[in-house]
């Protein structure tokens, strides 16, 4: 299994780009090393997409399947799952304020 892993800090996901394979099992892990809560909103990259989701996240679904994680101060999410789609697909925090916004790239 591929794992990558996304720092959150200072309300910024580091590195701001990432790449993952096409049809490769993938762990997605998502560290918050700041005190306030964060989220990842990225509907379009788990579209359809099977996922298995630990850590310490509060994962929200809707019709359309994950609408988005809440990860807590110095939390840790994890997402395992497996890219069904190529291509280039923005997330970001939607908390109030927060102006995160980075890119998973599938090949
Ligand atoms: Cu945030």
């Amino acid at each position: 299994m591929e794992s990558v892993t996304i720092e959150i800090r200072g309300r910024m996901f580091i590195p701001n780009h990432v790449l993952l394979h096409h049809d490769q099992e993938t762990a997605l892990r998502f560290r918050n090393h700041d005190t306030e809560l964060h989220t990842v909103v990225a509907k379009e990259l788990f579209f359809g997409v099977g996922l298995n989701i630990g850590g310490n996240g509060a994962p929200e679904f809707g019709p359309d399947g994950l609408k988005r994680v809440i990860i807590p101060p110095e939390g840790l999410i994890e997402i395992q799952f497996t890219p069904t789609r190529t291509g280039t697909f923005s997330y970001l925090c939607d908390m109030p304020g927060h102006d995160m916004k980075a890119v998973i790239v599938v090949e």
